[in-house]
């Protein structure tokens, strides 16, 4: 097979435009590891792999297609959530204004939802992958000499004028066939997840040790399948080995679609990490769902080095939470806080608000709940279907989307003034959402109890920093409401 020249791009998106103007300093720049992840593939078969992360070096749309076009026959790979759509639509105008026939690739969550979409609307795209891209852009490579796509699973392609569907791609069933994200090829030291994810200013990288979620929330794409497939525990105690020695990390976040789905795996691993002498030099974070957890499983995770977890709550409304197809009820919500915190496990907590059909009764039991459940940390997000989603499927088979305006479609669109919103339940109005989203913010953090928890916690001119920014950034919301722009 002939090796072939490809670059794999995220494209930009400033964290500006994602979190608006004072939010920014409080957001995530983390690893794309779906396109390290192919990168690595990719180099084990032979080929040449160069990653653009236009997100961690602030790379603008020209220079971005002047690194990409650098060498003449490269395949170009672009990744896609639905807010960096726009962003993508005009980096793919510009690669082929400057050269026509540069072959370009689009994947990630967006193009899996609307793979056809994706191509009608970026007519500068060649071909869309729909879901793993490892094993795509794989056999992508491979015929890139003869052009021939026909026997391609899992992509969209263009075809005498027509969009042609080939035969979905299977999930891949063994990870480990996979190697590790080519992180070689990233700029690591840009990398820092939210501040309310770190502890202290460490670096903090991401591992993903499973793919895939059996449950069926109505908000959430599910991007890997309904089945949950793990790296072995082995392979992964080497990657977070092989991190330790290479970057000297000291925490990292593990992420899967659900850490804890599967209780015996979860507990293989913590034994593993225990054995391995990780806890002394390696605190961990994850996120999980409430009705995962009980008190040995958390206590075998704190022993193992967890020191936070993120819980999805996402509504004070069992009939939300029910309506959501969330499969928790409130008491479990609970009694997970309560034994977490009992552990010593400092929790972050998600928090939904304008939900489909909620009231404004029931974003204050939200945010009630919030307060009464106390995290350390808690995020408020305007709800955004999201393509791929079944919350999206009915909104849009009702007529209640907006509008398709992807760049609309962030979860602190509220927080940034922005006058519309993709969805807006019955009877309510951006503003009031937009409002609600600082004011939940402002109503749990400035608060007398919290404020004296973050003063105890400081160890640190850092958190000194990290903490008057953040208190500076609400007091602000309240005095300019366009906080954001
Ligand atoms: C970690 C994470 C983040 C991180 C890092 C994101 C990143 N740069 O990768 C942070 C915290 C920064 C983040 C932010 C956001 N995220 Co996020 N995030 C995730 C999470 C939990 C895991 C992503 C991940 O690393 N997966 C593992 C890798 C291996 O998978 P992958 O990236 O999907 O890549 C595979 C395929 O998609 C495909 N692929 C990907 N790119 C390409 C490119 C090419 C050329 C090809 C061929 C294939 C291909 O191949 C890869 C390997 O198999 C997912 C949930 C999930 N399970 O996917 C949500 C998810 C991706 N996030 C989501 C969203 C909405 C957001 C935000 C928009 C939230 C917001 N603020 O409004 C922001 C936008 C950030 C941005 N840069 O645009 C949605 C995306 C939905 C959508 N339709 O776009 C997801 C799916 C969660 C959900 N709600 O369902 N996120
Ligand atoms: S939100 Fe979490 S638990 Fe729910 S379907 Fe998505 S990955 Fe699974």
């Amino acid at each position: 097979m002939k090796p072939q020249p490809v670059v794999l791009i995220n494209p930009p998106l400033s964290l500006k435009e994602r979190y608006g103007k004072d939010m920014q300093k409080f957001g995530a720049v983390s690893e794309p590891l779906g396109i390290a992840y192919i990168a690595g593939y990719l180099e084990s078969l032979g080929h040449d792999v160069r990653i653009v992360d236009a997100q961690a070096e602030n790379l603008d749309h020209r220079q971005v297609a002047r690194e990409a076009l650098r060498q003449p026959g490269t395949i170009i790979g672009i990744s896609v959530l639905t807010p960096v759509f726009n962003s993508v639509q005009r980096l793919c105008h510009i690669i082929k204004q400057t050269r026509p026939e540069a072959l370009v690739v689009l994947g990630g969550a967006h193009c899996t939802a609307l793979p056809e979409r994706t191509l009608e609307e970026i007519e500068t795209a060649d071909i869309v992958c729909i879901g793993e891209g490892e094993q795509t852009m794989a056999g992508i490579c491979a015929h890139a000499s003869d052009g021939d796509w026909s026997l391609i699973k899992g992509i969209c392609y263009r075809q005498d004028g027509r969009i042609v569907r080939n035969q979905d791609r299977e999930y891949i069933q063994d990870l480990d066939a996979i190697p590790p994200p080519a992180r070689h090829l990233l700029p690591m030291h840009r990398y820092h997840l939210t501040a309310s994810r770190v502890s202290g200013s460490d670096y903090c990288p991401t591992i993903i040790v499973a793919r895939g979620c059996p449950f069926k929330c109505t908000y959430c794409s599910r991007t890997f399948g309904k089945s949950f497939r793990a790296h072995s525990v082995e392979r992964i105690i080497a990657e977070i080995q092989g991190l330790i020695d290479t970057y000297q990390i000291r925490q990292i976040n593990i992420e899967a679609d659900t850490l804890t789905a599967n209780k015996r795996f979860l507990t293989t691993l913590c034994r593993a990490m225990i054995a391995a002498g990780f806890p002394s030099r390696l605190a961990w974070t994850c996120e999980s769902r409430v009705d995962t957890v009980n008190a040995e499983v958390l206590s075998l995770m704190k022993q193992a080095g967890c020191w936070q977890i993120s819980y999805g709550v996402e509504t004070g409304s069992q009939r939300l939470l029910n309506k959501i197809s969330k499969g928790v009820t409130l008491k479990q919500v609970e009694d997970a806080f309560r034994i977490t915190m009992q552990l010593g496990i400092t929790i972050r907590g998600f928090f939904m608000l304008g939900l489909p059909t909620e009231t404004p009764a029931e974003s204050r039991m939200t945010i009630d709940l919030a307060k009464r459940l106390d995290p350390l940390y808690a995020q408020f997000t305007v709800t955004v279907p999201y393509p791929g989603t079944q919350m999206f499927d009915e909104l849009q088979a009702n007529g209640e989307i907006r509008t398709y305006d992807w760049s609309k479609y962030n979860t602190w669109s509220g927080w940034k003034g922005e006058r519309t919103l993709p969805f807006v339940s019955a009877g309510r109005t951006v503003e009031e959402l937009s409002g609600l989203q600082k004011q939940a913010l402002r109503e749990f953090y400035i608060r007398p109890r919290v404020v004296l928890r973050f003063l105890r916690t400081i160890s640190s001119i850092y958190d000194v920093q990290k903490y008057l920014a953040g208190f500076w950034v609400l007091i602000k919301s309240r005095i300019s409401p366009a906080t954001g722009r």
